[in-house]
């Protein structure tokens, strides 16, 4: 919003326009002031020329949003090298996440591979083994699709209470990207899996060398290859130049600096199935292979970094939501802490194992509030609140927490983390 414009209230007649009759947006631009400096003189911009068409060959922000970065939280992590930073999803809209905000998840920091010199091995339980050169790669029939990558840990800091005060940070490790790759089915019906091949080990090319197990039905599903990110080149710190694309399954399995796939009749109860990406339970036994990510949604604005500055009046609340199973049809929004729900209005593509958008509209009295946003999916699934979670799964796990989150609005505009019981 302008705030060049504060002073001059919007006027009540525009909120009774057709668009909100509908249920739609309500605009509220302030009333033309002839004697205002900034539209009566000229600005500097309009006194001089701008650059030229070669003054950026890549494009980057305008400096006015340097603010829009990926963080980390210092504490979370002993090192860098091994850590993670959060999308600032409070700074978005719509539904793609653009590749120089994706949040970064690696065990051995940016792998720094030689194109040329990278190769992807298919060996195991196959007729024929296989190396493919990204060349190789580049000459299969490839497809195009949009999918969001969820890190099973996001959220993971919330499961004994409101912590960190931020959607960037309680649910920043999630992008949204298109990928274009080869069908892993394709490179594995050239290899023939034979008919003991029941799993594939997918390693990564990085000096932590993760790796982990996945099902054949899986493989022969909807796994990609992927050597693009919306349109360009994979980003180094995305695994480039080619990673493993796993739709809706947990992201530690989506392998960066792919460099092999092991054909096998087991899996292969790696470090990363094991002592992590487990799930700890209230009687204290664990469960393994969680592979699908659950149903979830989160309020983006406003939010603890993203207050209400403009004051009582029409605001737009907006949030993502997302299913590892499928699509969202539906978000409920309230904003009096559960008390009463609406519907929120879904706007931009709904696409299988995507992020969806959502926006609610509202009149804002001024009093304080409380957010919350609850996904349906396709299956008909209902996202839980944490204290369903939490009788099931007590508050020791880390992974797979996709319970309904709480923003507390106060009068001023602030908000904050919290729960309600
Ligand atoms: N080779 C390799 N692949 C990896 C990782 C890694 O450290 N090394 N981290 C995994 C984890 S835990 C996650 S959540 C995703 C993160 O993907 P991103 O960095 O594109 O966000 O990559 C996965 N793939
Ligand atoms: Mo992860």
């Amino acid at each position: 919003m302008d705030m060049k414009f504060k002073g001059t209230k919007p006027s009540r007649r525009a909120f009774l326009s057709g668009a909100l009759a509908a249920g739609g947006a309500a605009a509220s631009a302030g009333m033309v002031k002839a004697q205002e400096a900034v539209i009566t003189e000229k600005q500097p911009w309009a006194q001089y020329l701008g650059d030229g068409v070669d003054a950026f060959p890549y494009g980057s922000p305008s400096k006015h949003e340097a603010h829009v970065v990926r963080r980390s939280v210092e504490w979370l992590t002993a090192d860098p090298i091994s850590s993670v930073n959060f999308t600032p999803l409070h700074e978005l809209d719509g539904i793609i996440t653009p590749n120089g905000l994706c949040f970064e998840r690696h065990h051995g920091g940016i792998a720094e591979v030689e194109p040329a010199d990278h190769r992807i091995m298919i060996n195991g339980l196959v007729d024929k083994p296989l190396v493919f050169t990204m060349q190789d790669l580049m000459r299969y029939p490839r497809e195009n699709h949009v999918y969001f990558l969820e890190c099973a840990a996001n959220s993971g800091m919330e499961w004994a209470g409101a912590q960190l005060n931020g959607c960037q940070f309680t649910h920043g490790m999630i992008h949204n990207v298109m990928y274009t790759g080869v069908p892993l089915r394709l490179l594995l019906e050239e290899a023939g899996v034979k008919t003991n091949g029941k799993w594939i080990m997918v390693e990564g090319a990085d000096a932590s060398g993760m790796n982990r197990s996945i099902p054949i039905e899986k493989a022969l599903d909807d796994c990609l290859v992927a050597f693009k990110m919306n349109g360009e080149a994979l980003r180094p710190e995305q695994g480039y130049p080619v990673r493993l694309v796993v739709p809706g399954w947990e992201g530690n399995m989506w392998i960066k600096w792919l460099r092999r796939i092991e054909v096998g009749d087991q899996p292969w109860h790696a470090r990363e199935e094991t002592s992590k990406y487990t799930d700890l339970f209230e009687n204290g036994q664990a469960r393994r292979f969680t592979w699908e990510m659950d149903a979830k949604s989160v309020i983006t604005n406003p939010s603890p970094q993203a207050p209400l500055t403009h004051g009582k009046g029409w605001t737009v609340l907006t949030g993502v939501a997302w299913s590892g199973r499928g699509t969202i049809p539906r978000v409920d929004v309230t904003i009096d802490g559960g008390k009463n729900w609406h519907q929120a209005r879904m706007s931009g593509p709904s696409m299988n194992k995507s992020m969806h958008r959502f926006y609610y509209e509202f009149d804002w009295d001024g009093s304080p509030l409380l957010l919350q946003s609850r996904a349906h999916d396709s299956t008909g699934y209902v996202q839980p609140t944490k204290n369903e979670l939490r009788a099931i799964r007590g508050e020791n796990s880390i992974y797979h927490n996709n319970g309904i989150q709480t923003w507390y609005v106060n009068e001023q505009g602030i908000a904050e983390n919290v729960e309600i019981s």
